[in-house]
């Protein structure tokens, strides 16, 4: 595949990933997999009661890994939970956040889904700077759609415009490198 089809499975947009109609939505989860604020509140409450049920048959989750449910109420078929690190400014954080992106995408070509929407994981209450994580997640979403043929579309759902041009940016460096 060329570099310019490769990026063109990638595209950002602002809004609410619970509305998403992909095959897969990415949860930002915690290490419980139980529910929380944020992404993963809005995502359980929009998924219903069943979703939380079927979590909590999963025992968890460590930091940089996923796993899959279903998506009930969303339109979405399957949620794929991660854990993001809490951010700290170590080294560790980049690694395990690039982590969770390249293990989400192995879980879906897996699960041979096609379409998967994206937050940004670990930019909200986990702390970690919108620019630098917009940069591993980029670079990741990239490597994962040249290992993972079956893969057609990424979208990365921001909920702010200024996540949304920070993503821009890491979207236009990465493709002019
Ligand atoms: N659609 C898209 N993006 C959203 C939505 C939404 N509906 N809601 C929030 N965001 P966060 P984290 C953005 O805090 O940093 C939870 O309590 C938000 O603006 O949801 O990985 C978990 O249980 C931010 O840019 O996740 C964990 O305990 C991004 O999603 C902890 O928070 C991620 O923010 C995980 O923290």
């Amino acid at each position: 595949m060329t570099v310019d089809a490769l990026f063109r499975k990638i595209a950002l947009q602002q809004g609410d990933i619970t509305r998403m109609a992909a095959d897969a939505v990415v949860n930002a989860a915690n290490s419980t997999l139980l529910g929380g604020g944020g992404v993963d509140g809005a995502i359980h409450r929009a998924a219903g009661p069943e979703l939380l049920a079927e979590c909590r048959t999963l025992g968890g989750c460590p930091t940089g890994e996923a796993r899959i449910t279903r998506g009930y109420n969303l339109p979405a078929r399957y949620v794929i939970h991660t854990v993001g690190p809490v951010y700290r400014g170590l080294p560790a954080d980049a690694r395990m956040l690039s982590a969770c992106y390249r293990n989400c995408l192995k879980l879906a070509a897996a699960y041979q889904l096609e379409t998967i929407a994206f937050p940004a994981i670990s930019c909200g209450v986990y702390g970690y700077p919108i620019a630098d994580a917009a940069a591993i997640a980029i670079e990741a979403i990239r490597d994962g759609l040249s290992l993972y043929d079956s893969i057609r579309q990424i979208t990365v759902v921001l909920f702010s415009g200024t996540d949304l041009r920070a993503y821009e940016r890491a979207l236009s460096a990465l493709r002019n490198r």
